[in-house]
């Protein structure tokens, strides 16, 4: 069966159309103490723009409720996977996120560090597909800004940061072992960006999904045991410093021959900016 692969799907919250693309996390080949999968602890602040979306109404306490990842591209703007924000209304507003808490400033998520600052509208990529996961975006707009210098700009069509063999980091507080193993501190690892052509031999358009290279990007390690995984779903892909995609969907964790699969952020600038208030996101 065809099974929802965000946390935030897999709680309370309801699908859309009760399809989703990838599976759960399945067994790894990735060894179990290699953590995101194969990545290191970092601090965020050294990458500031890395946010937790949290609901203790949902979510519960633990970890303070963190269900997905996020990225600051404007002091008032998140972007962060649509397959985040359960159910909603395609294109329009949403109205289950009043509960939502962007969480800025904290590494480790039982710490008090930093900021938690409400979610004062969100809006889904109108193109966005639940059943493909094309397009897999939504832009959240805080309640308050963060400093201007906390954003990442976003890369657009001619950032080399999309050539595949970049050296890109993926960043989040999910799964670090393909078993349910969240991370309590923030981790990132290092990935390469991938050709069109390998992402789309791994996910020709079986059960388990189909790449699309107009709205999606990939990216692997060659042997594996380096990867996003579930809890890091709407976090940033960054290479040459902006950002080129956000964590979607993928066969399982950590395998060599299933890399991760971002929504390709370029396309959809526009749309990010277009919601903007006050300063538009950066892009190139
Ligand atoms: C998830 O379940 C998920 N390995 C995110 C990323 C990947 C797989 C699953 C990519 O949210």
């Amino acid at each position: 069966m065809r099974r929802p692969f965000a946390r935030a799907l897999a709680g309370a919250l309801t699908l859309v159309a009760g399809a989703a693309v990838a599976p759960l996390a399945q067994a790894p080949t990735a060894a179990a103490d290699s953590v995101v999968i194969g990545g290191q602890p970092v601090k965020v602040a050294d990458s500031p723009w890395v946010v937790a979306l949290a609901s203790r109404d949902r979510f519960g306490g633990i970890r303070d409720g963190q269900f997905c990842g996020g990225v600051l591209v404007a002091p008032t703007t998140v972007v962060t996977a649509a397959h985040c924000l359960g159910r909603q209304v395609l294109g329009g507003p949403v109205d289950s996120v009043a509960d939502f808490r962007v969480i800025t400033g904290r590494t480790e998520l039982r710490a008090p560090d930093g900021r938690e600052i409400a979610v004062r509208a969100a809006r889904v990529n109108p193109a966005y597909d639940p059943g493909t996961n094309a397009g897999d975006l939504a832009v959240l707009e805080l309640a308050e800004a963060v400093p201007a210098d906390h954003v990442l700009p976003m890369a657009g069509d001619g950032h080399p940061g999309y050539e595949a063999g970049t050296g890109a980091a993926v960043y989040g507080w999910g799964d670090t072992s393909g078993f349910g193993d969240y991370a309590y501190g923030l981790r990132a690892a290092q990935v390469t960006v991938l050709d069109d052509e390998v992402c789309r031999r791994a996910y020709p358009g079986n059960s388990d999904g189909q790449y699309r290279a107009d709205s999606m990007v990939c990216a692997g390690d060659r042997s594996g045991g380096k990867d996003a995984c579930q809890g890091d779903s709407g976090g940033p892909l960054v290479a040459r410093g902006r950002l080129i995609g956000l964590v979607s969907w993928g066969r399982g964790c950590g395998r060599a021959d299933s890399p991760g699969v971002y929504t390709r952020i370029a396309p959809l600038i526009d749309f990010v900016s277009g919601l903007q208030r006050g300063g538009r996101p950066s892009g190139v």
